[in-house]
């Protein structure tokens, strides 16, 4: 039995994490934890706010934790418009975290990284694991930052701390908040409510992207990966489907005929052309067997059924009009 503490679990990738955890671990404990409360009530919920580290310490000891998911972060979209608080807010809850596991408070960290390390020098296509890397986002530039730290605190202090770089997420349960491949959520939930959707980026702007099962699926697995198998330490590469805004409104449009896009490209669209089109993640696979499972169709088709399931119960949390 084990005690794990998921931090941001109200979040995009938290909220589905902390749900398979829990199901995973039925008799384990899963603390979950946020800055803000979570929309039901959570018996196992903690409110935290992760920049304290007393209060980061507390909890660890309070529930004895033996492994720690930081999934809170300010994404790329909005760390451009705050660029002082973004890098305070990335940087200093990983420090926190890298001193208590360091002290010996808890055993293993996951810490997820991001296709957002690369930049216009590197090549896009099939990025592989090494490459030139030269972010120009305050995100990328405090994600590359993370990983040569995560590295160093393992090399000199020991501790276990595992990562993967994350494409962009696709999911139905939770909006994906403040990045730059937000677009791909936002236009199931468009293509539902009224068969339109103004894209923020450009028709052909090609991006790595994941959806949701295969990505907690590669979070767990890494987790659970024998520390001898894995050859690297700053952060893994992972692949799942790439395509651009017109390819993913061609596959909606197989299941709502209707369904029309267009194209406004804003401040994103810069962000998105410095970032990979596609990514070699062969040495994931090599090392911890990883593959991703769902191609364009299968999300999009397990995307739309989900959310048309989620907008007949009325529950839908999200207001795209807001
Ligand atoms: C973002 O768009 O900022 C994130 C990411 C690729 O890390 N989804």
């Amino acid at each position: 039995m084990k005690n794990i503490l998921i931090i941001g679990s109200n979040g995009q990738i938290g909220t589905d994490l902390l749900a398979k955890l829990r199901q995973k671990f039925n008799n384990g404990q899963v603390i979950a934890s946020d800055i803000r409360n979570p929309k039901n009530p959570d018996p196992k919920f903690v409110l935290l706010d992760a920049t304290d580290r007393e209060s980061v310490r507390n909890v660890l000891k309070d529930y004895q934790i033996d492994e720690v998911y930081l999934m809170a972060a300010i994404l790329s979209a909005n760390a451009e418009k705050m660029p002082n608080k973004a890098w305070d807010i990335n940087m200093q809850v990983l420090f926190n975290l890298l001193e208590l596991a360091k002290e010996g408070l808890f055993k293993k960290l996951f810490w997820p990284s991001s296709i957002a390390v690369f930049g216009p020098h590197t090549p896009r296509i099939n990025t592989p694991q090494y490459a030139v890397m030269d972010p120009n986002t305050v995100y990328g530039i405090s994600k590359l930052a993370g990983e040569r730290w995560i590295e160093y605190y393992r090399e000199h202090f020991n501790v276990d701390v595992r990562s993967v770089r994350y494409p962009g997420i696709i999911s139905w349960k939770t909006m994906p908040g403040g990045g730059t491949t937000d677009y791909a959520v936002e236009i199931f939930h468009e293509a539902l409510k009224h068969g339109r959707y103004t894209s923020f980026l450009a028709a052909n702007t090609r991006l790595p992207m994941m959806y949701m099962p295969d990505a907690i699926d590669a979070t767990i697995k890494i987790m659970e990966a024998d520390q001898e198998r894995l050859s690297i330490h700053n952060s893994y590469n992972i692949a799942g489907i790439s395509f651009t805004p017109e390819e993913l409104a061609a596959a909606i449009r197989q299941y709502i005929p209707g369904f029309t896009i267009d194209y406004q490209p804003d401040f994103r669209q810069a962000i998105a052309e410095s970032w990979p089109e596609s990514i070699d993640d062969r040495m994931a696979f090599k090392d911890w067997h990883w593959h991703h499972k769902y191609d364009l169709d299968s999300m999009v088709k397990d995307m739309l059924k989900n959310l048309e399931k989620k907008y007949q119960a009325g529950s839908l949390l999200y207001q795209m009009d807001l």
